[in-house]
Order: structure tokens, then C-alpha cells, then sequence
């Protein structure tokens, strides 16, 4: 496989300023004649290089003459155009969308013609220079049987359209230069939600949100979430919509979660339909940040996209920590911060620890396509993030208006951003940017000092940013520190909470005079995304869980003295559960301010963060023992848990703020009864599971019988499946809830799944809702006798030939062999060659598999 490196960036030698497309639509052939008017930048004669995977060009024409002047070099086509310096090029192709099962080009879902062309898709479609610093104006003319594809779609605006015989056409104009990655084309037979918004400059824009026939009536709450990310970009970034329409089709065989092209967005179903029958409150948050994020994309991608894909976080990490800011505006922002942390610690610190690490922009890859990473997403919000919370909110969205400003219609680079944030915000980010190059979790250890002459404290500080692949000596980093010291003796008064920039391998922080130890707060609101090592004691941590004014750092006290006490009795020094015992129920007992933050303070930490902890992983270990405290806090607050649960839920219709965070305590407080082994806590969640008038109640109530092995389970399983076994999306929870459960025999649950009529590799929803859900349970994934290894490997080796991007996306969870014992490292390691020995692997799977060993 070839290496490409980010410092070869050269500008590129042609430019395509308009293109015309035109496409004679058939399920499983359509044909494509393109028309790119390509302009020479480069000062001497250059061959105009056009990418192309898997096509035969047919009847290259230049300037309206027959051309023979090409070649092809592996899958592009080279095209040689003597001394000219502009010139218009003539190609076609034909496709076969019924056979794309990778999902990348044009592909059939359900009967529907769809693309998908990010990263590299386009070419798969029509040769092209594919690469996103290559602008152009599309026009795009598409055809086909009106029965078959009723509805037909691209970017921009619909111009003029027309019938002949049993076919009809459209032709669509963007006015906006895009890169090929934004191109869009949609034909099917769908049904539309409109609506529309008036900008705050008065332009009325048409939204539609196209979907298949019964699913329109699950479109309401996306629609919502549009109308809200379109008036809350104009007022917190400036940012007004820039077309008359914006429309959002939804698939069902979707790679990922969604897509932003121009003017025409393509979701996953999965983040679309929501309806109080089918969706938990937790995927209409999902639905709401991701319609939320594409919309974004508008500005921070497509106005001002990345000149190369080495800076892609420019806009993902840009436009992930505006999703995320929108989500918290329009819900509880300390818990969308629990959120977005927990997140963070499960995806992204695994990443940066792992042999797959790479900075927020990586200086090389073989396939850009593993490179859309939770450290280029939400690693790099949160290097965004800091940035703002250095600046402050105001000097921040100057900062944001200057990068528009400059780079607006441009293909711009990481290194634009920070110095629009420099100039715009004034500030020195030269050594902030250390943050875009090194990866690797930094690693802080604070510690307080006390004088005792004077009775002065102070906090020293130290940082260690740790070696990763390729980078083996890190320089410390620019790292900001929200932290408050509390005075519990009075003396010293209320302290100020105070902005620490710690910007040296070790720094002393004077803190004052306090006559007994302050109580530390630090990394307030997750201020940096880094690992605070610092030792408090039970009643410390105790005390902030219980009194912080923060209520991020209440959350991550209480944390903290979880995983001490967890940590303690996997390696066999276990103290007892009291302190936590105690602390919960402290928690718990505010439970009627914020009860979606309760939820999320009382529950454990997870399997795998658990693990993070420890030098070597020791699953079962963890398992028993999460179980074991879960059982105690269960049974110790047994009557609260049961206060929990006692009255009715909210209604599911009811979205409020306090019907959601209601409804979450409720599901842990099931959780909790079930764990302490009670008589009546199968029947009790068996009750629950069928008085539910919402997915929410219904699902945790399931997935809470998934982990036993009672009567009440398979009855569960059964109903549920006759229920929903037509509506894909809530098949798939039927899957990931048996693939979550803590059972023993899960794995074998799973390989027996897999062969179900219902699963199917040709749906990415499904494969995830199987094979990732087991995946992340930790136990059965790492069962000792490399069963679950095997498993995924299988999975890898069947889905590469039809889907190399899922496929690839399997084999993380394998490479963090290194964690593990001397069994486990081997049987993985065997798992990874064994998919390596492989013949004809996609590079995909090669570069993750081949890495991950390393
Ligand atoms: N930009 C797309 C991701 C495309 C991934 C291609 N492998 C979705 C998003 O981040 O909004
Ligand atoms: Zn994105």
C-alpha cells in the first residue's frame, strides 16, 4: 500500500471551475457523461490527472473532438493536453449502482438511487481530480423511469424539469463552487416533510425532508432540530444559509451517520426517524446533534472546506464542538458535558493509547477513510474548545468571524484557523498548536504543597505527554486548567474559580494560606482532554461530589471514588463500598433538581475506562467486581431505587428536559435493583418493559432482563421482536441489547444471532448493532479462550470483499492487545494475522490490521 504523506501537498495543476453532468438513471447501470471545463494553473504544460475506481472511460472528447491523447495509470485516467491551458473535457462512464456494496459512489438502497462521496467516492462515479481543493460550479441533468425514481434530487436548485414518454429529467444548478466531495444525487420513490425558515435576512428557504412512504410521520422532531440549528447558527456564529432550499434524504444502508452535501444532506434512517414508539430519548439527542452538525457543515466544511483531507479535523473537530455547544444550549449542558466526556474516554483515550494514535492532523495515510476517527472528531472539538476557553465566548466569535471572512469559498488549511483565532481574538496559540501535531493523551499529576511556617499551599503541577507511533519525544503542551480551591475552615473565604495555563513540563501554582488542606477542584468542565492524576482521599472526593458549585466536577468526583474503589478491589485491595454507598445517595437524594444528571453521577464507570486504570486488564476481574459494587449500591438503596420507580413514568410523548432526565434515572434505578439479585426484579422489569408507552422505558426495561437468565427474558426478547421485526432500526436494538448483555454465554448468543434471517451484512446498522455492540462489552469481547477475537475476525474477513470501510472499522477494538494478559496478547495478535494473511484485503482493512500489530 502507498503512503501519502501530508508535507508532498502540492497545489493542484488543473483546476475544474464548471462541470455538467448528466446521468441516464437504471438501478444496476447508469450511465454518466461529465463535461469538466478544466483550466491549467501549472506554469508549464501539465498532464491533466483524473482519478478513477473501477471505470473505462468511453469517448474521451477535448474540445468537442474525438481524443486519443490518454492513458490510464492503475485506475485514474491521464489525459494529455498538449500546451493548453484551458480546454474542456468530455467522458463517459457507466456504473452499476446495484453492485456497489461498498456504498461509496452511487449506490441502490431499497429500490432508491443515492451517492456517497466523501472522502474519495467521486471517483467511483466519473474520473476526476477528486481532491478537495478542486472547486467547481455543478450543473447536474439526470433521467430515468418516473415509476421507478418518482423523486429526483441534487444540490442547489432544481432549474427546469420535463417529461419524455415513461421517463422524466431534472436539471439542477449549485451556485456555490464545491469540491466533489459535496456532490449529491438522490432518485426514488419518497415522500417529503416541508417546511420552511426565514434567515435573518429575510430569504425564505424551502426545507424538505425526504423519506420512504409511512416513515413521514417519525420526520418531525429532525425538522424541529433543522429550523433550531438554522436560527441558532445566525445567532451565536453569525452564520445565514446561502441557498432557497436545503433538503435531507434519509437511507437505510448508510456507512456512517450522515452526510452534508451541498444543499441536499443524506442521513442514515438512524438519525432521522424519531417517533415516542421507536426511539429512545437518547436517539432523539442523537437525531437533533446530528441534523444539528450537518447543517453546520454549511459554513465549517462546505463554505470554507480543507484543502487536503490531512485537514479534515479543520472542519469535523470545528463543527463537532458547535454540535455539541448547539446540544447543550437546547437541553442540560452539564450533562451534555458528562456526555461528550464519557464519549471522549471511550473512543478517543483508548485511540491515543493505543497503536493506531495519530494527531488531530496526521501527517501520513494509506486510506483516508480510517483516518474519520473519534481523535480527529471529538478530540479535535475539544482542541477547539480550549481555544475558546482561553479567549473567552466573545473574542472567540471574532476570532470565527475572521476565518469565514478570510477563507470563505476557499479550501483552507488547520493552520488558517489558529491564526484567524490569533488575529481575530488576539492571542499567541505558537505554542497551542503543538496540540494539531502531537499525539498522545497529556498526563497530568498535581499535587499540593504546604509551607508549614506560613500555612501557604501550593499546587505543582506536572505534565507528561506520552510517546506515540512515529513520535517518540513530545514537547509539553499549552494545557488549560479550570480549577477552584475550596476553604472548608472558613479562613480563607470563598475562592474564585481561576483559569491555570500550564504550559511547562512542571509548574508551581501558589494557591494562598489555608489553615487545613484545600478541597482541589481541577479540570473544571473537562476544561483540557487529559488524565489528571491526583491522589485525594475518600472524604475529598466525598465533599466534592457532594458540594462543588461545578457540577461537571461533582459528576467526576464522585467517579473518581468509584473507580479508586473499583480499581482497589479488581487488584485484590479492595476497602469496601461504603464511601460510595454514601455518596450515591447523597447524590441522589438532590435527585428532583436535575434528574438526567443524577442518572449520569450515580452510574459506575465503564468496563473498558475501568480497565484504562490498569496496567494489565484483567476483564473478569472488572466484570465481578463492577457487579459486585452494583449489587451493593442496589441493595443498600434499595428503598430509594424503588422511590425511583414508584408513581408513573412520564408520559413518552412528553420530551421535556424533565421527563427525559425522569425517565434516565428511572432506567438506572432498574439497572441497580436488577444487579442486588432481587426476588422481584426480573417481574419488576418484565412490568416495566410491558406498561411502557416509549421506547425509552421499553428498551432499558429489556435491556436490563438481557443481562439475566429469567423466564421473563426470552418473553421480553420474543414480544419485542414480533412487535418491531418490520421496522429495521428497532430490529437492530433487539440485536445490540442481546449483544450488550453481561451473560456469559454472549458470545455464542451472538454467533447464533448472526446466522438469524434477520441479520444481514449488507446493512452497516445492522453489523454495528451486532458486532459492535460486543465489541464494546468488554468480558465477552475478551473471553479468554479468544472466542469473541475470532468472531470479529470472521466478520472481517466475510464483510472486506463487500464493505472495506465497516469492515476496517471492526479491528481497533483487536489492536489493544498490548493491555491485555500474555493469552489474550497472543490470541489477538493471531486474530490480526490471521486477517492479514488474507488474500486481495481492501487497504482499508490493510492499513488498520497492519498497524494494529505493530
Ligand atoms: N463528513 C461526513 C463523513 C464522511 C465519512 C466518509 N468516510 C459526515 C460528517 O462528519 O458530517
Ligand atoms: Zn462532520
Amino acid at each position: 500500500p502507498v503512503t501519502i504523506h501530508r508535507g508532498d501537498y502540492r497545489p493542484p495543476e488543473w483546476q475544474v471551475p464548471d462541470i455538467a453532468l448528466d446521468f441516464a438513471l437504471g438501478i444496476d447501470e447508469t450511465k454518466v457523461a461529465a463535461a469538466l471545463s478544466v483550466v491549467r494553473q501549472a506554469d508549464a504544460p501539465a498532464p491533466l490527472v483524473l482519478r478513477g475506481d473501477g471505470l473505462t472511460p468511453a469517448a474521451v472528447r477535448v474540445d468537442g473532438e474525438v481524443w486519443n491523447d490518454w492513458h490510464m495509470d492503475g485506475g485514474d485516467l491521464i489525459v494529455d493536453l498538449g500546451e493548453r491551458t484551458a480546454a474542456t473535457v468530455e467522458i463517459e462512464t457507466v456504473i452499476n449502482p446495484a453492485a456497489n456494496t461498498q456504498l461509496m459512489g452511487l449506490y441502490a438502497s431499497n429500490g432508491m438511487l443515492c451517492t456517497q462521496c466523501e472522502a474519495e467516492g467521486f471517483r467511483r462515479i466519473t474520473f476526476h481530480p477528486d481532491r478537495p481543493d478542486v472547486l467547481s460550479r455543478y450543473r447536474v441533468r439526470m433521467e430515468g423511469d418516473k415509476a421507478a425514481f418518482p423523486i429526483l434530487l441534487s444540490n442547489g436548485n432544481c432549474i427546469e424539469r420535463g417529461e419524455e414518454g415513461s421517463d422524466h429529467w431534472a436539471l439542477w444548478e449549485d451556485p456555490w463552487p464545491k469540491p466533489s466531495y459535496l456532490f449529491a444525487l438522490v432518485a426514488g420513490d419518497l415522500v417529503v416533510n416541508k417546511d420552511s425558515f426565514t434567515t435573518m435576512s429575510g430569504r425564505k428557504v424551502d426545507l424538505g425532508i425526504w423519506v420512504r412512504e409511512g416513515d413521514l410521520d417519525r420526520t418531525g422532531h429532525a425538522m424541529d432540530a433543522l429550523k433550531n440549528s438554522m436560527k441558532w447558527d445566525e445567532a451565536v456564529y453569525g452564520r445565514e444559509y446561502d441557498l432557497d432550499l436545503f433538503n435531507i434524504v434519509a437511507v437505510g444502508d448508510f456507512n456512517m451517520g450522515a452526510m452534508e452535501n451541498k444543499g441536499l444532506n443524506i442521513f442514515n434512517t438512524r438519525y432521522i426517524l424519531a417517533d415516542p414508539d421507536t426511539a429512545t430519548d437518547l436517539d432523539y439527542d442523537g437525531v437533533e446533534g446530528v441534523v444539528a452538525h450537518e447543517y453546520f457543515h454549511n459554513w465549517s466544511g462546505n463554505r470554507v472546506t480543507c484543502r487536503d483531507w490531512f485537514q479534515l479535523s479543520l472542519k469535523e473537530g470545528f463543527t463537532v464542538f458547535r454540535d455539541q455547544s448547539f446540544s447543550a444550549d437546547m437541553g442540560s449542558p452539564p450533562v451534555k458535558r458528562i456526555e461528550d466526556v464519557r464519549l471522549l474516554r471511550a473512543a478517543q483515550f483508548p485511540e491515543d493509547a493505543g497503536p493506531l494514535a495519530h494527531p488531530i492532523r496526521p501527517d501520513s495515510f494509506q486510506e483516508i477513510s480510517n483516518f474519520y476517527t473519534a481523535t480527529i472528531y471529538n478530540k479535535g472539538a475539544e482542541i477547539i474548545r480550549m481555544m475558546a476557553t482561553m479567549v473567552g465566548p466573545e473574542r472567540f466569535r471574532k476570532g470565527t468571524d475572521l476565518y469565514f471572512e478570510r477563507h470563505d469559498g476557499e479550501a483552507a488549511t488547520c493552520e488558517d484557523f489558529v491564526r484567524a483565532i490569533e488575529d481575530g481574538a488576539d492571542i499567541d496559540l505558537a505554542q497551542f498548536r503543538l496540540w494539531y501535531g502531537q499525539a498522545g493523551t497529556p498526563r497530568i499529576t498535581a499535587r499540593i504543597g504546604t509551607d508549614a511556617a506560613t500555612g501557604e499551599r501550593t499546587l505543582h503541577l506536572a505534565q507528561l505527554v506520552p510517546p506515540t507511533p512515529g513520535q517518540p519525544d513530545k514537547a509539553p503542551m499549552q494545557i488549560p486548567l479550570r480549577i477552584k480551591a475550596f476553604d472548608l475552615d472558613g479562613g480563607h473565604g470563598a475562592e474564585e474559580e481561576r483559569l491555570v495555563l500550564l504550559d511547562r513540563a512542571e509548574m508551581a501554582v501558589p494557591l494562598g494560606r489555608y489553615r487545613s488542606r484545600p478541597m482541589l477542584s481541577i479540570n473544571r468542565g473537562f476544561s483540557a482532554p487529559v488524565i489528571v492524576d491526583f491522589a485525594r482521599e475518600e472524604d475529598e472526593l466525598a465533599w466534592l461530589a457532594a458540594h462543588d458549585d461545578d457540577p461537571f466536577a461533582r459528576y467526576e468526583a464522585l467517579q473518581q471514588l468509584m473507580l479508586d474503589t473499583l480499581v482497589a478491589a479488581v487488584s485484590g485491595k479492595g476497602g469496601g463500598s461504603g464511601a460510595v454507598i454514601e455518596a450515591v445517595a447523597q447524590t441522589l437524594a438532590g435527585r428532583t433538581g436535575d434528574p438526567a444528571f443524577v442518572a449520569e453521577a450515580v452510574l459506575l464507570p465503564s468496563e473498558a475506562f475501568i480497565g484504562d486504570q490498569m496496567v494489565t486488564v484483567d476483564p473478569d476481574a472488572i466484570r465481578r467486581e463492577r457487579l459486585a459494587l452494583q449489587g451493593a449500591i442496589g441493595a443498600a438503596l434499595e428503598a430509594e431505587w424503588r422511590g425511583v420507580l414508584s408513581g408513573d413514568a412520564p408520559a413518552a410523548t412528553d420530551l421535556s428536559r424533565g421527563a427525559k432526565g425522569g425517565r434516565r434515572l428511572r432506567g438506572v434505578a432498574l439497572a441497580y435493583l436488577a444487579a442486588a439479585g432481587l426476588d422481584d426484579a426480573a417481574a419488576l422489569a418484565f412490568r416495566i418493559f410491558s406498561d411502557a408507552d416509549g421506547m425509552t422505558e421499553r428498551q432499558a426495561a429489556l435491556a436490563t432482563l438481557a443481562h439475566g437468565d429469567s423466564e421473563e427474558r426470552a418473553h421480553a426478547l420474543d414480544i419485542f421482536y414480533q412487535r418491531y421485526r418490520d421496522n429495521p432500526l428497532v430490529l437492530d436494538k433487539w440485536f445490540q441489547v442481546q449483544a450488550w448483555s453481561l451473560r456469559p454465554d454472549t458470545v455464542d448468543a451472538v454467533k447464533e444471532l448472526a446466522r438469524h434471517p434477520d441479520f444481514t451484512l449488507a446493512n452497516p446498522n445492522r453489523v454495528r448493532s451486532l458486532y459492535g455492540a460486543l465489541t464494546g462489552n468488554q468480558a465477552a469481547f475478551h473471553r479468554a479462550d479468544g472466542a469473541g477475537y475470532r468472531l470479529i475476525a470472521d466478520l472481517v474477513i466475510a464483510l472486506d470483499p463487500k464493505n472495506p470501510q465497516t469492515a476496517a472499522k471492526m479491528i481497533p477494538p483487536l489492536g489493544r492487545w498490548k493491555r491485555f494478559d500474555e493469552g489474550r496478547q497472543a490470541l489477538m495478535r493471531a486474530e490480526l494475522e490471521r486477517i492479514l494473511a488474507q488474500r486481495g484485503l481492501s487497504r482499508d482493512v490493510t492499513e488498520q490490521a497492519s498497524k494494529s500489530l505493530a
